[in-house]
């Protein structure tokens, strides 16, 4: 664990670290540079699901593809995945019974970034939001703004929700339940390129029967993901509204940059989070993080999220972390 006094010793020493780098030390940084070269690629996703995609995304870098069609190609077996319910077509819809589906995407080289949120009908959001990225001038497309983008771009359209989802919905609307926050997996895929850059991205159809036009924090750079090429890449699954409000990846990110691996820093944005939140530690938040060393790591605010990690030498799901009541110390900071 890592004590708030450690990590700040930590961010001086990475402060002289650069500072040496840039001068006297360019050799240095150099070796360091090389170290992840040769240690990627290594692609970490959020929940067991995520696997697949790893796979997929390993499969493409090993033939030779760019980061960016690892991140997004591995998306799309999620999003290919109609018995997922919280991802792509499979998706379940808002409170209306319209599937409402959010994404990013980031390019660690150029610190670019393209986003989509509540756009409708498109079978590949991560791909709109590439999209977006790639052609326009634009980060973040919304709504009907979004789908026009994408069927301008060729993408291709899917009949959603599902009859499996209708029928739910349907149902839940029969008994006029609340949408309590339920049903919220997201995939958020990053990954250490075998050129030591680093990309992510991120898919959801966000809080099941969440009222029309609901955001959450997966399509928002710094919430539901970051990536920082000098530093390494963060991503976020849970209760969106308890990510956004703190920028949670930009605050793994910004953990690792102060000497924090990527375990302490999922460990430290989580407890940073639950002592300002007046929920305290009941947030539903998890975060992954893989820095330029290829380490990686994750945390959650409870028991239960566990991640696929995939290397050339393995792929397979761990359990990360989750925040102990000791190790949070005083929470809720800020009660109303
Ligand atoms: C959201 N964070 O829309 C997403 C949902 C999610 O794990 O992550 N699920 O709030």
């Amino acid at each position: 664990m890592l004590t708030t006094r450690r990590v700040f010793l930590h961010h001086s020493l990475s402060i002289a670290s650069v500072v040496g780098a840039n001068g006297l030390l360019g050799s240095a940084q150099a070796k360091e540079k090389a170290m992840a070269r040769t240690t990627g690629p290594v692609i970490v996703s959020t929940w067991p699901f995520g696997k697949a995609s790893n796979d997929e995304a390993l499969r493409i870098l090993t033939q030779g593809g760019s980061g960016l069609d690892a991140v997004e190609k591995g998306i799309w077996v999620t999003e290919n995945d109609l018995s997922n319910s919280s991802v792509g077509a499979g998706g379940m819809p808002n409170a209306k019974g319209v599937v409402q589906l959010d994404a990013c995407i980031m390019s660690g080289p150029g610190h670019k970034a393209g986003s989509v949120a509540a756009i409708e009908g498109i079978r590949h959001p991560i791909s709109a939001a590439r999209r977006v990225m790639e052609k326009t001038k634009h980060v973040m497309l919304v709504g009907s703004g979004a789908r026009e983008f994408a069927l301008k771009e060729g993408l291709e359209t899917a009949e959603m929700p599902t009859e499996a989802r209708r029928r739910e919905w349907l149902q839940w609307k029969s008994k006029q339940e609340n949408a309590d926050g339920k049903n919220h997996d997201t995939i958020a895929l990053i990954l250490l390129a075998p050129d030591g850059h680093f990309y992510g991205g991120c898919s959801t159809s966000g809080w099941a029967y969440k009222l029309s036009g609901r955001v959450g924090d997966s399509p928002i750079i710094g919430g539901g993901l970051y990536v920082d090429d000098q530093v390494g890449a963060a991503g976020a699954t849970g209760l969106g509204e308890n990510v956004m409000r703190y920028c949670g990846s930009f605050q793994v990110v910004s953990f690792m940059q102060r000497g924090a691996t990527p375990t302490e820093a999922c460990l430290e944005t989580v407890k940073a989070i639950a002592r300002k939140d007046p929920k305290g530690s009941d947030l539903s938040i998890n975060f992954i993080a893989v820095d330029k060393k290829g380490r990686y790591g994750a945390a959650g605010s409870a028991q239960g999220f566990s991640y696929s990690v995939t290397t050339p030498k393995f792929s397979r799901v761990e359990t990360a972390r989750a925040v102990t009541a000791k190790e949070l110390g005083p929470i809720g900071g800020n009660r109303l």
